[in-house]
């Protein structure tokens, strides 16, 4: 595998939950051909969400945010693989749905900006940032996938 090994923070949020998208989400990444590190159904609290989303706090849509966001369950995940930062974004799509192509997780399944069903980092800090934020250390599994020889040259 390169050296370009990363590992991202996804996260099904409340509404994508609800609407049974979690194996929708989880099989974009998989079949891409990224391994699955760590996944947990869960209900965060509001100062678990506004730490997440502290960059975002002098925005005028933070507390509606952080309410939707801590009022049903979201699903994080860690997923792994080259360049899975930057990728994860392009299966994503753009943060506003009708920007998104069809074919990303946006473009394919969502219409407002404010229920756009998934996050994914923006970046490799803020993705180890994320995983900590979200995840124990012991719930994030070190293994190595066969199919791995068939993905990576
Ligand atoms: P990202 O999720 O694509 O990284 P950010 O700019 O980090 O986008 O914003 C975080 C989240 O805040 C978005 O995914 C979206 O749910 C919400 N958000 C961003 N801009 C707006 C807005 O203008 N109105 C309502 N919600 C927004
Ligand atoms: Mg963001």
């Amino acid at each position: 595998m390169s050296d370009k090994t990363e590992r991202t923070f996804i996260m099904v949020k409340p509404d994508g939950v609800e609407r049974g998208l979690i194996p929708e989400i989880m099989k974009r990444f998989q079949r891409k051909g990224y391994k699955l590190v760590a996944a947990k159904l869960m209900k965060a609290d509001l100062d678990h969400v506004q730490e997440h989303y502290s960059d975002l706090k002098t925005k005028k849509f933070f507390p509606g945010l952080c309410k939707y966001m801590s009022e049903g369950p979201v699903f994080p995940m860690v997923w792994e693989g080259t360049d899975a930062v930057k990728q994860g974004r392009i299966l994503l799509g753009e943060t506003d749905p009708l920007k998104s192509l069809p074919g990303t997780i946006r473009g394919d399944f969502c219409i407002n900006i404010g229920r756009n069903i998934c996050h994914g980092s923006d970046g490799v800090d803020s993705a180890k940032k994320e995983i900590g934020h979200w995840f124990n250390k012991t719930e994030l599994t070190d293994w190595k996938p066969t199919e791995n020889a068939w993905i990576y040259e």
